[in-house]
């Protein structure tokens, strides 16, 4: 009997467990490009272009390596809407009798293959080191889940940088190497570009089309679409941007949105390149001598450590993670998120190149676009909407607990231990944009002062109950508390001034 084999969008590994599974002769493959996924976010335009081009790219490849295959596109007539809407279509027309799929990277979907009347068998993703059951293991027993153990027991268990028993270089963390601001530089080399060839022509004029009205531009889009372009893609990042990754990945600068990051996330969570061969990759890359170990060992801790954590996280807290509100923030996201507009150089500067790129990196999602957010109280499920939109690289699997644990504390302190923010200081420390604002950095409070340096002591101050008596905010609690009185309302009133006017919907 036939069976169909449903490959998803982000599913696009020719070692996937589905394609491992099935048998070329009697097998049917199928992949779908449906409303019900391009619609349960309201995705950026590139990232629908990028999931839909690669998709049949994809689809290409299969039929040239012999598969069977039923591809349905967006606009096809007959397409029933919905990915179990398209494997009840498919099962009927091929009078197959079970599907297999890899297990979808969210709770929503899975959900969904459970309530199908088919019988759909969900296999475990092993694109990852460390598998759900290896996390539980790991979870089971302990108070605390601080990615610094997980990340340690996962370089034992692989022996990535490891030289026996001990960390290569000496050290687990080089953190403190990997802090520094970087300067304007006309020949760093520029990222690679990918050609924009019929097939992707073709994905980017229907996703005007269909989409016009979703957040993002086309103009730029620029991401690899094939298993050969992410290779590339690869390739560059290891030669070009690894050596100096490590010493400047929480830099920002306005006129270099990329600087030394990889740009491999993307590629990474449609199944383009394995986190396996990319780690490989930048181990070579130290071996041979070509990038130091704190660069090294800063990219793999990112993917091997955060990347499988945070992924380790999601499934291990279960479906209700999402919908965690400890710090019981409450306010809509302000609307400069979508619009841009901001008086804040920072911010409108994050949101520009999200627009243009679909892409922003680590520092900028935490320290810019979070950390405004959670210290101005939104609520983390609008936060979460929006991250789970803009970025080319967003599913939830690796974005909730980023941005719900990581950014927003939502989730009580599962994944940090006390809240990632800060005042202006550090952004004008890190970056190029205060130089440039319309606000003040230097100023505490009062009209035309940074807003993030009131907001921040009005964080401290509204959330004393929670957070006064954690040993790693002693000091800033000692700071606030040794302020006199007056310095202390003036930042109050400022950032009760400044909430006042996100709550009004007027410009800061
Ligand atoms: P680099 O900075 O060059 O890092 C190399 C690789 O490490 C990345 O490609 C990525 O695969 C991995 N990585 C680095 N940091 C993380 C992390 N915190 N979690 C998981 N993987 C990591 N990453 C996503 O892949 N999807 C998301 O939806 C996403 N949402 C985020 C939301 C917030 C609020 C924050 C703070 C971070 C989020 N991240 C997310 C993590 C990180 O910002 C991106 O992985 C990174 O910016 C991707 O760019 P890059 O490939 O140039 O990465
Ligand atoms: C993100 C996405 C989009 C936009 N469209 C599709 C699609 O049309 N068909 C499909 O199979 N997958 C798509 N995806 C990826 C899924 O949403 C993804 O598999 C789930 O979010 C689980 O990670
Ligand atoms: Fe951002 Fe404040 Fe600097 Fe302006 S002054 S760029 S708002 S940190």
């Amino acid at each position: 009997m036939t069976r169909l084999i449903v490959v998803l969008g982000d599913q696009l590994s020719h070692d996937g467990a589905a394609l491992r599974a099935a048998d070329k002769a009697r097998d049917v493959v199928m992949m779908a490009e449906v409303r019900a996924e391009a619609s349960y976010a309201a995705h950026h335009k590139q990232k629908l272009a990028l999931v839909f081009a690669a998709m049949r790219r994809f689809g290409d490849e299969l039929t040239q390596a012999g598969w069977q295959l039923r591809y349905t596109k967006l606009t096809d007539p007959d397409n029933a809407g919905s990915l179990p809407g398209e494997i009840a279509r498919r099962t009927k027309e091929l009078g197959a009798d079970e599907a297999l799929v890899i297990a979808p990277g969210e709770w929503r979907l899975r959900a969904a293959f459970e309530a199908c009347p088919i019988q759909i068998r969900q296999l475990p993703d092993d694109r990852f080191f460390c598998s759900e059951g290896r996390f539980a293991d790991w979870a089971k027993g302990r108070k605390e889940l601080w990615m610094e153990w997980f990340y340690r027991e996962m370089r034992r268990e692989t022996g990535l940088l490891m030289q026996g028993d001990k960390p290569a270089g000496g050290q687990w963390n080089f953190d403190k190497d990997n802090r520094k601001p970087a300067q304007p530089d006309l020949f760093r080399t520029p990222a690679p570009t990918f050609r924009k060839d019929a097939l992707v022509q073709e994905v980017l004029e229907m996703v005007e089309a269909e989409f016009p009205d979703n957040f993002g531009t086309l103009e730029g889009f620029n991401w690899p679409v094939s298993r050969a372009q992410a290779l590339r893609a690869l390739d560059h990042s290891i030669t070009h941007n690894l050596r100096d990754f490590g010493p400047y990945q929480d830099a920002m600068l306005g006129d270099d949105p990329l600087l030394y990051h990889a740009l491999l996330s993307a590629p990474l969570n449609i199944g383009l390149l394995s986190p396996h061969e990319v780690c490989a990759a930048a181990e070579s890359a130290y071996h041979a001598g070509n990038v130091p170990i704190q660069s090294a060992e800063g990219f793999v801790r990112q993917i091997l450590g955060w990347r499988e954590y945070m992924r380790g996280i999601y499934f291990h807290e279960g479906p209700d993670y999402t919908a965690r509100n400890a710090l019981d923030h409450q306010r809509d996201l302000p609307c400069a998120y979508w619009s841009g507009e901001t008086d804040m150089a920072c911010l409108a500067a994050t949101v520009a190149q999200t627009r243009d790129l679909a892409y922003a990196h680590h520092i900028q999602r935490l320290m810019v676009a979070g950390n405004f957010a959670l210290l101005a109280g939104v609520d983390p499920a609008q936060v979460q909407d929006w991250f789970l939109a803009v970025y080319i690289d967003a599913f939830e699997w690796v974005e909730a607990p980023n941005t719900a644990g990581m950014s927003q504390f939502a989730d009580g302190g599962v994944v940090a231990s006390k809240p990632y923010m800060s005042s202006g200081a550090y952004i004008d420390k890190m970056s190029d944009y205060c130089a440039g604002c319309a606000y003040d950095v230097g100023a505490k409070s009062g009209q035309g002062a940074c807003p993030l340096n009131s907001l921040y002591w009005h964080f401290i101050d509204r959330h004393r109950a929670r957070f006064g008596g954690n040993p790693r905010m002693a000091l800033v609690y000692r700071n606030w508390d040794k302020q006199d009185a007056q310095a202390r309302q003036d930042k109050l009133d400022s950032a009760a001034a400044i909430l006042a006017k996100l709550d009004a919907g007027e410009r800061v």
